[in-house]
């Protein structure tokens, strides 16, 4: 085993990696941004290292920071967590040439997977079902005419380098193919470098289904059975669960040597997913996640194997010390994810304080996370809080438990998407399994959100920032401080006796003493989009441009969207708070935008 172990990620996962690490006697290092600088991840670790004196949101994807950071704590192995580097090849390939292991696939595989048309031919060459369609990129609207005269409207136009829904687009009609090529290979262009589309069959309800896998380097692969995530709103996830209702024993183990044969050809080791769509108790394959995923957890609370541990020990050698047959499948899980949203304006993003955080407990519940009471929330990076793992006997004692744990959870300071989950439990589709992938999206009316909000929702939401009025006369003069020495991290305890309370300003009652970076405070600024100076919409985190949505000299009204942002996998609508005529549009289709930068400006 290894004995130092980077993780290049912050936030629930890192803590989540270096939870295994530390069971497995693996000392850890993070690295952090300086708007991180007091995160979970980094108060976790052994060590740190600052990697972010720049832009904040870019320094985990800083692959040479990453990498110096590894060599100066003497590392042997860097876990990529997901998102960021997780899936970046070319990133894994330096990692192994840099002399360290990579806690991951084979960077050929990630190479090989990545590239849709080559999954899809790789799989279908391994007798893995996959949606009707090319297996090579297509030039021309007539090859996609061809695939609409074999398998009939609707098809789907996809970016060879898509994923999570950017560069997908459907085609109802022959008279719309030529107008949709044309958008999805500017998409391509423009989210991943790669304008290369290909075509399929689009399904119009199908569930999402995905099989977990595990390969170690001798040989051995091994399913760990199915999560169904077909509760998504806009490609997010919001509720995962394990196993699927709509599978039986029969296509589970269809499905699931589907998957191990798929990820076998493709010379695969370490976690992955292979994902699925399922309709009419057919299943087709759609991608593989070179990754750990978010809702791994839901697999492992019914399997009672630890992923991430395994994803340590085949990394460093060692063999699957169990056989298919020894995996056995108990009970429900359900993961919800605690985000930082006001589900009733269109979820967008809320910021603030988190005044209170009181996580649910008890039986059958687990609660990943990264934060505690006191921590800013919001801006930089993703708006999850944590993860509320729930299992039980069965789907039925899950939902049961579920909804006791998400009365338990108490957030105040900020609107978090609790209450849409306690929606989700009292929903009739929900509860009895009968929602496809569109159903977030299509079905459940904004009025049943709304009321939702205001039954359950957060108190304090608005009033983040006034943690003056709390703040007492600290009893104790010991203080924690943070002093970076060389960009490394060390914590030291001040004590001093018989002197009055230190003044530390802005720092509240709840926080442990721990100053929190200003740049993170969103104390002054609750709403998810600012309107600075009367006149501009401004970016409120650091992201890319997907779409304009407005026109220079257009008349738009408060609440109009203006332009699409996708920042850590998140599509956020920026909305304008008033009304006025566009006079200059700053930004178009595939930029990077800065927090604060100017989008549009009205008059
Ligand atoms: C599809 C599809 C139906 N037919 N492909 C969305 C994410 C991207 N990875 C692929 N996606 C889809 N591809 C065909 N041929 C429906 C979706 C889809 C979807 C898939 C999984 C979960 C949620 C979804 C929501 C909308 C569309």
């Amino acid at each position: 085993m290894f004995r130092k172990v980077l993780v290049a990620n912050r936030g629930e996962i890192a803590v989540r990696v270096m939870r295994a690490c530390e069971e497995l006697g693996v000392r850890t290092v993070a690295v952090y941004s300086d708007a991180d600088k007091h995160a979970g991840h980094v108060r976790y670790a052994d060590e740190a290292y600052n990697i972010g004196p720049a832009r904040a949101a870019d320094s985990y994807l800083d692959q040479a920071a990453v990498l110096e950071a590894a060599a100066k704590a003497g590392a042997d192995a860097i876990h990529p967590g997901y998102g960021f580097l997780a899936e970046n090849a070319e990133f894994a390939q330096n990692v192994v040439d840099s002399g360290f292991v990579w806690v991951g696939p084979d960077p050929d595989a990630m190479e090989a997977l990545g590239e849709k048309t080559n999954a899809r031919a790789l799989m279908q060459d391994a007798d893995v079902p996959v949606v009707p369609g090319t297996t090579a990129p297509v030039s021309s609207v007539e090859e996609i005419t061809a695939v609409a005269d074999d398998y009939g409207y609707p098809v789907a136009i996809k970016a060879e380098g898509g994923g999570g829904g950017r560069g997908l687009k459907v085609v109802h009609s022959e008279d719309e193919v030529e107008k949709q090529f044309e958008t999805a290979q500017r998409e391509g262009e423009a989210y991943f470098d790669n304008s290369s589309v290909y075509v399929e069959k689009y399904l119009e309800a199908p569930h999402h289904i995905e099989v977990q896998i595990l390969a170690d380097e001798h040989g051995n692969v091994r399913h760990l059975g199915e999560r169904d995530c077909s509760l998504q709103r806009r490609h997010q996830k919001v509720i995962e669960e394990a196993p699927s209702s709509i599978l039986d024993a029969e296509l589970r183990e269809k499905i699931g040597e589907a998957a191990k044969r798929g990820v076998d050809a493709a010379g695969y080791t370490n976690a992955g997913t292979v994902e699925f769509l399922v309709e009419d108790g057919e299943f087709y394959f759609m991608e593989v996640n070179t990754r750990i995923q978010v809702e791994h957890t839901v697999t492992e609370e019914i399997t009672g194997l630890d992923i991430v541990k395994w994803q340590l020990r085949v990394a460093a050698g060692e063999e699957i010390d169990f056989a298919q047959d020894d995996i056995a499948f108990d009970g429900h899980a359900m993961e919800f994810r605690i985000n930082a949203e006001n589900a009733a304006a269109d979820f967008e993003p809320a910021t603030g304080t988190l005044e209170t955080y009181d996580p649910a407990g008890g039986i059958g519940v687990r609660i990943d996370d990264a934060v505690r009471q006191g921590d800013a929330i919001g801006g930089d990076y993703d708006s999850m809080i944590a993860k509320l793992i729930v299992s039980a006997s069965d789907r039925e004692a899950c939902l049961t438990r579920s909804e006791r744990a998400l009365a338990e959870f108490d957030i105040e300071g900020l609107q978090t998407i609790i209450p849409f989950h306690r929606l989700m439990l009292t929903d009739k589709a929900f509860s009895n399994s009968e929602h496809t992938t569109k159903y977030l999206d299509e079905a459940v009316a904004q009025e049943r959100i709304e009321e939702a909000v205001s039954q359950w929702g957060s108190s304090g939401a608005d009033e983040a920032g006034d943690a003056d009025d709390e703040s007492e006369e600290a009893e104790t003069t010991e203080r924690e401080f943070t002093v970076e020495v060389n960009g490394k991290r060390f914590a030291v305890t001040l004590e001093e006796h018989g002197a009055p309370a230190i003044d530390v300003g802005a720092i509240d009652a709840d926080s442990g003493g721990m100053d929190r970076p200003p740049q993170a405070a969103g104390d002054d600024e609750s709403e998810a989009v600012s309107v600075e100076g009367g006149d501009t919409v401004t970016a409120e985190m650091q992201g890319t441009i997907l779409s304009v949505d407005v026109e220079e000299g257009e008349e738009i009204a408060a609440g109009d969207v203006v332009c699409v942002l996708e920042a850590m996998k998140m599509e956020n609508d920026v909305v304008t708070e008033r009304g006025g005529t566009v006079t200059d549009i700053r930004v178009a289709e595939g930029d990077s935008v800065d927090m604060g930068d100017v989008l549009v400006v009205l008059e």
